[in-house]
């Protein structure tokens, strides 16, 4: 399958898998890559030196391109794109802010550039700039999300500017592929599912709760301090909204937040750490090798198309 983005990164299927922080390791990255997608390192708030290792490790299990995430809330961000650059990694993705002020330096050492977007002024501006591609990310997402579902937003995105466009939030199979492509994106940023894949270097129990997890399993906590972020429903989350519904100052929500993303992840510690997944949680029943979610999403969406080429013109 060719589209604007395969093209663009030189992968074989227009899968970006999600830069989930204290998730995306250098071995699931390394594992998508060489499946077919677009492999991320999720830099979150990890120091430059994690990154640099990260990024070398990649480089030890793929020939194939991959790509970092940064996350522009992290502290490190300025060290992390000198990484970035020196290594000369040839795409990132960025979430949680605006990425502007590195444009520039980044397109002079022909870093691809592809944005999280949560809105079309946003997608605008950046196209403006210069930007590869954007990633139009709904609020069915997982970890920190903007207002606008996947189906608002992407075809939104897709009439106001003329790069790529690669849908995110609420995907997690062939079905998520078909739907996103209709909407006009060129490729689809898949998170939550790779939760749930072998390679994926989390505590089991992360991946028990995902897999457990129903329909309408996830809150989203923060949004009063600004920083909306979608949870699997547990014991911080409850602590965390009432906090919220009383109107705590967000330093004392802060100090909640602080280390729960990774005494999740790493420790396993899902009732009282940060259960960040999106809602198509609900979705996923198994555990499974990178290789297999790929080729399983990729000959469902082809089954999908034919159907419904059929259907169509009976
Ligand atoms: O970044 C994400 N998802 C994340 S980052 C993260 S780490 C974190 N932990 C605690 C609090 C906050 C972050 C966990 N999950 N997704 C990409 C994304 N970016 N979603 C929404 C946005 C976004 C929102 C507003 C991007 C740009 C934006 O515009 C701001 C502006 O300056 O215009």
């Amino acid at each position: 399958m060719k589209t604007k983005i395969t093209e663009l990164l030189k992968i074989k299927y227009p899968i970006i898998q999600g830069g989930m922080a204290w998730v995306a390791t250098a071995r699931l990255a390394a594992a998508v890559s060489n499946a077919g997608g677009l492999g991320i390192i999720g830099a979150g708030n990890a120091p430059a030196e994690w990154v640099l290792a990260e990024v070398r490790k990649v480089k030890n299990l793929t020939d194939k391109p991959f790509g970092v995430n940064v996350m522009l809330l992290s502290p490190h961000v300025d060290e992390v794109m000198e990484v970035i650059i020196e290594e000369r990694v040839p795409v990132i993705t960025t979430g949680a802010g605006n990425p502007g002020k590195y444009i520039k330096k980044l397109k002079e050492n022909n870093v691809k550039i592809i944005p999280v977007v949560a809105s079309v002024a946003l997608a605008k501006r950046l196209e403006k700039t210069g930007v590869d591609a954007v990633i139009a990310e709904g609020h069915e997402s997982g970890g920190h999300i903007g207002e606008l579902t996947t189906m608002a937003l992407v075809p939104q995105v897709v009439d106001n500017v003329s790069i790529p466009v690669v849908a995110a939030g609420g995907i997690a199979d062939g079905r998520g592929l078909v739907a996103a492509l209709a909407l006009g994106a060129q490729a689809v940023q898949i998170g939550t599912r790779f939760l749930c894949a072998e390679e994926t270097e989390i505590h089991p129990a992360v991946k028990e709760a995902v897999i457990k997890a129903g329909d309408r399993d996830t809150v989203i906590t923060g949004a009063s301090t600004g920083h909306p972020v979608r949870v699997i429903k547990n014991k911080l989350a409850r602590r965390f909204l009432e906090l919220e519904q009383k109107g705590a100052p967000p330093e004392e929500l802060e100090k909640l937040g602080a280390g729960s993303l990774r005494r999740c992840m790493q420790e396993g510690d899902i009732e009282e750490g940060s259960l960040m997944a999106g809602q198509i949680a609900g979705l996923i029943k198994e555990i499974k090798p990178v290789k297999e979610i790929i080729e399983e999403i990729m000959h469902e969406a082809r089954e999908i198309m034919k159907r419904i080429v059929r259907e169509f013109d009976e």
